[in-house]
């Protein structure tokens, strides 16, 4: 156990200053998991992400440092790998190809389920959370941070009586049976005028709808971001 407090302890040290946070662990079966840089399978994995805007105050005075492409996975980059060097785990990120299941991970991590959206809501923090990266690492290591509120709680969306994100689209991207995001749909709109004046300007409508975890929502450069890096 002390072994693991000092694993925990020597992530949390090295991402406290990013808003970088463990989101939670995986455990995987034998030949489950993602590839180790040895080539054998991870037996699990620590998942890191933001919730709200913890990440927003240190990666925006980076990215004014940093003109090149992909600021926010370029800046997840250089915090995690070295991170995962030192605890000798293999380093994973949603962004590289061939996407890796981030949303599956984070819903055995945390047991949230996803929204109309597509994005997975947390009772916390709503949609306004997202992931950085993953560590894998070749033996078990054990949960971290579940906790009542988020492993036995009712899923939010089913006790939401209004479902604002279903009719807030002004071009209605978002479709609930079949659950489905008209992508197309959504970036011509977000082409127009209508478009770069509302979504671009203050963040996609339907996920600032969402009443649950409305204190967390990004901040406005933040949405903003989030919305030209979609564009
Ligand atoms: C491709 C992709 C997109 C595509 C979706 C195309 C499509 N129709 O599938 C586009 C570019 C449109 C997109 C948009 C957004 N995305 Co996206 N996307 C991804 C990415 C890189 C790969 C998804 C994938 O195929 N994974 C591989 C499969 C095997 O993994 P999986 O876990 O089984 O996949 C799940 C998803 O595919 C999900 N899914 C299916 N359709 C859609 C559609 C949307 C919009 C989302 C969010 C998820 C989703 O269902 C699967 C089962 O759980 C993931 C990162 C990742 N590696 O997963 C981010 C990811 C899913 N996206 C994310 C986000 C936040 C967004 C945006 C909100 C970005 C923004 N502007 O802020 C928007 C949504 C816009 C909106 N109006 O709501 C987050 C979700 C975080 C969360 N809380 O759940 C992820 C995990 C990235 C991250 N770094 O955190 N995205
Ligand atoms: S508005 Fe309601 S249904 Fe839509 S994501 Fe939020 S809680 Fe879920
Ligand atoms: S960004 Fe705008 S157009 Fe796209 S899904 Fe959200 S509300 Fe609809």
């Amino acid at each position: 156990m002390s072994g693991l407090r000092t694993i925990y302890h020597e992530i949390e040290n090295a991402l406290n200053p990013s808003g970088i946070l463990i989101r939670g662990t995986v455990d995987f079966a034998a030949g489950e998991g993602p590839l180790l840089a040895g080539g054998s399978h991870a037996k699990s994995l620590a998942l890191l992400g933001n919730a709200g805007g913890s990440i927003w105050p240190t990666f925006s005075r980076w990215k004014q440092r940093y003109d090149g492409a992909d600021p926010l996975d370029t800046w997840s980059k250089e915090i995690i790998r070295p991170l995962a060097k030192t605890l000798g785990g293999t380093a994973y990120f949603p962004s590289d190809q061939p996407w890796l299941p981030f949303q599956q991970w984070a819903m055995r991590a945390e047991r949230l389920r996803p929204s109309p959206l597509g994005i997975l809501i947390h009772p916390q923090y709503g949609l306004w959370h997202g992931y950085r990266g993953a560590i894998g690492f070749a033996g078990k290591i054990a949960p971290y941070g579940m906790n009542d509120a988020v492993t036995s709680r009712r899923h939010s969306c089913d006790d939401c009586c209004t479902k604002q994100c279903l009719t807030t689209c002004p071009v209605s991207a978002i479709s609930p049976n079949p659950a489905s995001f008209a992508v197309s749909a959504c970036r011509s709109h977000l082409a127009t005028p209508a478009g770069q004046g509302g979504c671009m300007a203050s963040g996609c409508l339907a996920r600032n709808a969402c009443p649950v975890g409305a204190a967390h929502r990004y901040p406005p450069e933040q949405l903003r971001f989030h919305m030209q890096a979609l564009d």
